[in-house]
């Protein structure tokens, strides 16, 4: 049976290759995908950002965990997307301006498609105008918004006084996530739906393109 600790300390220690195989070995015995993600890949991630809020960590830790935190979630990912027929929707998502995080973002993609959405990832570091044109092109019901930076979360605000100035906000429902966002701030800045986790991010998603 899989080593699940050793999953959790191959992530926190950024070793890509264990944590590739662990993922692949606890897959195919059988170990629930959401499970892994919410009981160890996750809760490692934490524990890599408490360890850099208390400089036992700094910045190339930080990546060397993303990078194997990615390389499992593109083990999981195509397990989490088992499209329906009928899309539910159409997302346009993406990380804020200045904001480089993705992985959370890339999971509530994942978790979208999972749940039937047609998602358009915009990707991080995304602008005000991308996010805009993408409604107007895509025809997309959804704006889905990430950030991770305190700094980069008044972004959000902007793409919404964007979508207004260009006349689209009556037209797409917005929804926003990430570490530092709560329901206070989503209503604060005139969101429609928040969630603090990806599994969330579906719910919400859903309860608006029904509205
Ligand atoms: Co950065 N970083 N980082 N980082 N990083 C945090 C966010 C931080 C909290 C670490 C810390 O101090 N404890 C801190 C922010 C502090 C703050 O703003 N108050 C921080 C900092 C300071 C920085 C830099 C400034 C560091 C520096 O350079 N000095 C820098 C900024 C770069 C930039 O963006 N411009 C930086 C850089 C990086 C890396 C590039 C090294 C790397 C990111 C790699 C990548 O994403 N490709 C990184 C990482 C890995 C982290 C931590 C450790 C982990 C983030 C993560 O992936 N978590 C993070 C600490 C932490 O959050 N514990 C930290 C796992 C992921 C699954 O969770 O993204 O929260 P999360 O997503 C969740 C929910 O939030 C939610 O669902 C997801 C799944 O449950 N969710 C949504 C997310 N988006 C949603 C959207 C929704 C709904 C739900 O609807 C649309």
């Amino acid at each position: 049976m899989t080593d699940i600790q050793a999953l959790y300390t191959a992530v926190l220690e950024g070793d890509a290759p264990a944590t590739r195989e662990l993922v692949r070995q606890a897959l195919q015995e059988g170990v629930d995908p959401q499970k892994l993600l919410d009981e160890t890949l996750i809760p490692a991630m934490d524990e890599v950002g408490r360890r850099f809020e208390t400089n036992e960590y700094f910045v190339p830790e930080l990546l060397v965990a993303a990078r194997a935190m990615k390389g499992a979630l593109e083990l999981i990912r195509p397990l989490l997307a088992v499209r329906g027929a009928e899309p539910a929707g159409k997302v346009v998502i993406g990380t804020v301006r200045g904001d480089l995080h993705d992985i959370g973002k890339n999971l509530v993609a994942a978790m979208l498609e999972g749940g039937g959405f047609e998602v358009i990832d915009l990707g991080v570091d995304v602008p005000p105008e991308k996010f805009v044109a993408a409604v107007r092109e895509q025809g997309a019901q959804i704006v889905a918004m990430s950030a991770l930076l305190t700094t980069t979360m008044p972004g959000m605000k902007t793409v919404i006084e964007a979508l207004e100035q260009n006349g689209v906000r009556p037209k797409v429902k917005v929804m926003v996530g990430g570490a530092p966002v709560t329901q206070r701030y989503a209503d604060e800045i005139g969101a429609d739906g928040f969630s603090d986790n990806a599994s969330g991010a579906v719910r919400v998603a859903r309860s608006l393109v029904v509205v």
